[in-house]
């Protein structure tokens, strides 16, 4: 499918969605949410698809909001903004059973700062940063911003970033455990194509009920998280993928997984 605001390229069971606004940092518009709300779902469906990269185009990964379309007249007021298209896609995300990597290759800032927070992993390019810049603008964080962000930096750094809108750069998002690696912005596709194809060749149904536990368990209490694991544990045992793991170790010999 052809897209305006979004460029997908597939390379070994890996997807790589490319926002492509760039002439305005990638900004969120009306195209670009449905657009790439329409090509997550396409990746979602798609059973060959076993890793998502999400990227942005030329120099920012994205700037949030585009704040010259919401000066336009009929806009959506922005509790709808949120509900109708920021919230569905911040859960998509979340709930996808595949690894999703945010390669950053540039500002992150506002919504487009969450967007990566709300991916599994980052991979950021040296030229990269992360603003809050909601409190720039009049805002609040939105878009599952006060949900991720004391959960990975902790409650005190969050709460900093988001009342000044400060930029992060990314060398201290690394030390805070933000981004998982940093790397020249010449060698970001190389290494997170690396590492994406590295996951696409993993157990993907182990990983995808990895990361439902692991949503689950971050409003549970342990007897609850042990019981959901125990069901997700459950269904991994009855996978092919399981019985192939094992099969290798015993073989001695690398295991092939499929992904179911
Ligand atoms: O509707 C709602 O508001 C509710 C939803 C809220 C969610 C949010 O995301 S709120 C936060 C919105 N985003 C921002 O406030 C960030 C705005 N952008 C910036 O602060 C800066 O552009 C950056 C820090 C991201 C980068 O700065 P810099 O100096 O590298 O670039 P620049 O010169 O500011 O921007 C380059 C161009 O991109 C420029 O266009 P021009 O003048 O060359 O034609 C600029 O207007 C455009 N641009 C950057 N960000 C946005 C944008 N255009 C529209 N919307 C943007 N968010």
């Amino acid at each position: 499918m052809a897209y305006e605001t979004v460029l997908v390229a597939d390379a070994h069971n890996v997807r790589t969605i490319t926002l492509h606004r760039p002439e305005a940092l990638n900004a969120f518009n009306a195209t670009l949410h449905d657009e790439l709300a329409d090509a997550l779902k396409a990746a979602e469906r798609d059973r060959a698809v076993r890793c998502l990269v999400i990227t942005g185009a030329g120099r920012a990964f994205c700037a949030g909001q585009d704040l010259k379309e919401r000066l336009g007249e009929n806009e959506l007021s922005l509790g709808d903004l949120l509900r109708q298209r920021y919230n569905p896609l911040i859960l998509r995300i979340r709930t996808m059973e595949k690894p999703i990597i945010a390669a950053v290759n540039g500002v992150a800032a506002g919504a487009g700062c969450t967007l990566a927070l709300a991916c599994d992993l980052r991979v950021a390019s040296d030229k990269a940063s992360f603003v809050a810049a909601f409190v720039r603008v009049g805002l609040i964080p939105d878009s599952g911003c006060t949900f991720f962000m004391p959960r990975l930096l902790g409650l005190g750094k969050a709460l900093e970033l988001t009342f000044t809108g400060d930029a992060l750069e990314a060398g201290a998002a690394q030390s805070l455990g933000m981004v998982s690696r940093v790397v020249p912005g010449e060698d970001l596709m190389a290494t997170t194509m690396e590492l994406a194809q590295r996951l696409a060749q993993a157990p993907t149904r182990a990983i995808g009920l990895t990361k439902r536990a692991m949503n689950r368990a971050l409003s549970m209490d342990l007897e609850a998280a042990l019981a959901y694991e125990t069901d997700m544990q459950e269904i991994a045992g009855r996978t092919h993928d399981h019985k192939e793991g094992v099969q290798a170790f015993v073989e001695k010999r690398p295991p092939q997984f499929r992904g179911a």
